[in-house]
């Protein structure tokens, strides 16, 4: 599945404070489609942000949809269908929105999609992994698209090149439905500049972690002698980090005065990064998490398990996430109507402006990629502890003054995360898993955030642009004979 033809999709971009508009037509025989834009806080623009069955009824094939939104953040991030795992099957693009940057640089590379590729389609891993919790390995990881295939023939490396002397940003960005990675650069070192959509204090480093749906602009600076260097992916040795059946991912980094041709230096491995984000990078715009106003208790845990029987699904609190694609959460919100279904898993957060904590506790023995939509949060703690319960000695270690600010970070197997949030978007956010099957399996709640101011935010064209497209999902997929099989998310 391809986006104007391409894979990845093409790059959307504009400039900080800009109002884009984005027309999708879903040119699909079979299958609904729905676009988020991920990392955004659409503030005020919730019914923007593409979750089918949450915020919007999915775009039936032949239909038309227009999202338009601002950018009132900028850096680097990605869009992707919310459609059941269908960005595995290539619905998905790069997003750069310029703005200012920390560390001067040169020359802008763009943006550089990393990501698992896989011969079956997302569909059927989906099902594959309703009945074994092991997850596939991938047969291959491409760069911006392109790899040679290590299993045969054919194929091409992907190729960066370099102005000798120079300043480069690299805009990376992991859109693997499933596997977590550790770039580098033999012989060169990158300076981070910015952790999602938030800028910071530039961080040198030999290697840098990204886990699904994470980005890190680098600088590189082609101060080395002239040639070709390998960028290296590897995976954390961690279980359920991540693996694939091609041993060495890589992709070439060319100096543009030397010959084109094959590294000859492999590298070595860099320190595993044991499926762990550091917490070292320091963000340019200061938050403060008041920790005094944070008591742990039932109400603000969240915790994530998963059953083997009959099928593999996963749950937070015990309950997993099942959307109705013809019924959004929005839709009982224009209605008045707080009947929530349980099966939405909804978490209802009504004060304005207050500072929401929230314990995740991972009592399974698997990592986690958690991502919130419609705020950046601010990651106070994590720590895999063996037991995944966060306890009251715990507590003494969280960081509340400017710590990791940013829209995914990895949940520690068996081990516990601690984030927060300032409940200033009035919408419906879920907090997902970035693993297409575990969000697939279930694994997602629904902030219901302020929806009392919520409604007043939609107009009434939107209000009809979304009922008219639900209604015509709804008369699709009444006809379809198609089977929802999974969370729809
Ligand atoms: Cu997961």
């Amino acid at each position: 599945m391809l986006v104007n033809n391409q894979y990845p999709g093409p790059t959307l971009k504009a400039d900080w404070g800009d109002t884009v508009v984005v027309n999708i037509k879903n040119s699909l025989r079979l299958n609904g489609t729905s676009f988020h834009w991920h990392g955004l806080r659409q503030l005020g623009t919730n019914i923007m942000d593409g979750t089918n069955g949450v915020t919007e009824c999915p775009i039936p094939p032949g239909a038309t949809k227009t999202y338009k939104f601002r950018f009132t953040q900028y850096g680097t991030t990605w869009y992707h269908s919310h459609f059941s795992a269908q960005y595995g099957n290539g619905v998905f693009g790069p997003i750069v929105i310029n703005g200012p940057a920390s560390l001067p640089y040169d020359i802008d590379l763009g943006a550089y999609p990393i990501n698992d590729y896989y011969l079956k389609t997302a569909d059927e891993l989906v099902v594959e992994t309703q009945h074994t919790p092991a997850p596939p390995k991938s047969d291959n990881v491409l760069f911006n698209g392109t790899n040679i295939n290590p299993a045969g023939s054919g194929g091409a490396y992907s190729r960066i090149t370099l102005t000798p002397g120079k300043r480069h940003l690299l805009r990376l960005i992991n859109t693997s439905v499933e596997n977590n990675f550790q770039v580098s650069i033999v012989g060169h070192d990158m300076t981070v500049v910015a952790t999602d959509l938030v800028p910071v204090n530039s961080f040198t480093t030999s290697s840098v972690f990204l886990s699904i749906g994470q980005r890190m602009d680098v600088t590189i600076d082609a101060s080395k002698t002239p040639g070709n260097y390998w960028m290296n992916v590897t995976m954390p040795a961690t279980s359920t980090c991540g693996s694939s059946l091609n041993p060495a991912p890589a992709a070439i980094v060319h100096y543009s005065n030397a010959p084109v041709g094959l590294p000859t230096t492999p590298g070595t491995p860099p320190p595993d990064a044991q499926c762990r984000d550091s917490l070292s990078y320091v963000p340019v715009v200061s938050r403060q998490a008041p920790l005094d106003q944070f008591t742990p208790s039932a109400k603000n845990t969240l915790d994530i398990n998963f059953q083997i029987s009959p099928l593999v699904f996963w749950t937070i609190n015990g309950t997993s996430i099942n959307v109705d694609w013809g019924r959004p959460v929005l839709d009982y919100v224009l209605n008045d109507n707080t009947s929530y279904p349980a099966s939405e898993n909804v978490v209802i957060v009504d004060q304005k402006d207050v500072w929401t904590f929230w314990v995740l506790e991972n009592i399974s023995n698997v990592p986690h990629p958690i991502h919130l939509h419609g705020h950046d949060f601010l990651v106070l703690g994590a720590s895999a502890t063996g037991a995944g319960r966060f306890t009251a000695a715990d507590e003494a270690s969280l960081r509340g003054a400017n710590p990791v600010r940013r829209d995914v970070t990895m949940l520690p197997g068996a081990g516990w995360l601690v984030l927060a949030f300032k409940a200033d978007n009035p919408g419906n956010w879920i907090m997902h898993c970035h693993i297409a099957w575990h969000v697939s399996g279930g694994f997602s709640v629904d902030f219901l955030e302020r929806v009392s101011e919520q409604k007043a935010q939609i107009s009434a064209a939107d209000s009809t642009a979304f009922q008219d497209n639900c209604a015509e999902w709804r008369d699709y997929f009444d006809k379809s004979g198609i089977v929802k099989i999974d969370s729809g998310l």
